[in-house]
């Protein structure tokens, strides 16, 4: 016995548009300032960032010259944390450095 679903030109005709769409991402933004010494935002992009030495200190530079920099691009709440960390790490070491979300 034919079942519903087996009657040729029965089926419910319809067409299901995938848009992709890309999570938000947000951009962690190291800000420069002249008492953060050049070694603890190393540590900071080593530990926080998982960047490696060479990276790290390039990025480092290029904040210590242009005064702010990318330190890395995540979903929201990692982003958040990053900052949030960079923050805790910071405050602990008497330092005043800063980070900054951005959306992507
Ligand atoms: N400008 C700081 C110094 O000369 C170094 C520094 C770099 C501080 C990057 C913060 O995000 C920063 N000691």
């Amino acid at each position: 016995m034919a079942s519903q679903q087996d009657r040729p030109g029965d089926a419910v005709k319809e067409r299901v548009v995938v848009k992709k769409q890309e999570p938000t991402r947000y951009k962690v933004i190291l800000l420069n300032d002249d008492y953060t010494t050049m070694d603890f935002v190393v540590q900071v992009l080593e530990v926080v960032f998982q960047r490696s030495p060479a990276e790290a200190y390039r990025i480092m530079m290029h904040v210590h010259l242009n005064g702010r920099g990318l330190a890395g691009v995540y979903p929201w709440e990692i982003a958040e944390t990053k900052v949030e960390t960079v923050t805790l790490m910071a405050r602990e070491a008497g330092y005043p450095l800063r980070a900054a979300l951005e959306e992507e």
